[in-house]
């Protein structure tokens, strides 16, 4: 399991990279943060897919995402309110992947939630 720590700038780059180069299918989630939800708290995806995360606080305080998958775990940067930033993850394999809010104790307030992979 490695981390990554996303800064604006890396995840704008990623937005370069294209399709995947096994052909895997694309999926792009958005997800609004607020407190102290994530929205769509319990997204389902029709199968393996290299997942672009566009998040956006909507919120009136800062907040950021962690999302676990199957082989590395991603955080944004702590987001202002009105804030947006997107990056992309591979969820390669079905399962259930949590994610949630680690700033402060937002996790246990209810901004966590499980995306489920076919
Ligand atoms: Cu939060």
């Amino acid at each position: 399991m490695t981390v990554r720590s996303l800064t604006i700038g890396v995840a704008l780059l990623s937005l370069a990279v294209g399709p995947t180069a096994c052909g895997e299918s694309e999926e792009t989630l958005n997800v609004r943060l607020s407190e102290y939800q994530i929205k769509p708290r319990n997204p389902q995806l029709g199968g393996p897919a290299e997942v672009r995360f566009r998040v956006r606080n909507v919120g009136s305080a800062p907040h950021a995402l962690t999302v676990v998958g199957p082989k590395e775990e991603v955080e944004t940067e702590p987001l202002a309110p009105g804030a947006s930033t997107e990056f992309s993850l591979d969820l390669d394999e079905p399962g259930r992947y949590r994610w949630f809010c680690p700033l402060g104790d937002h996790r246990g307030r209810g901004m966590r939630g499980r995306i489920t992979v076919d």
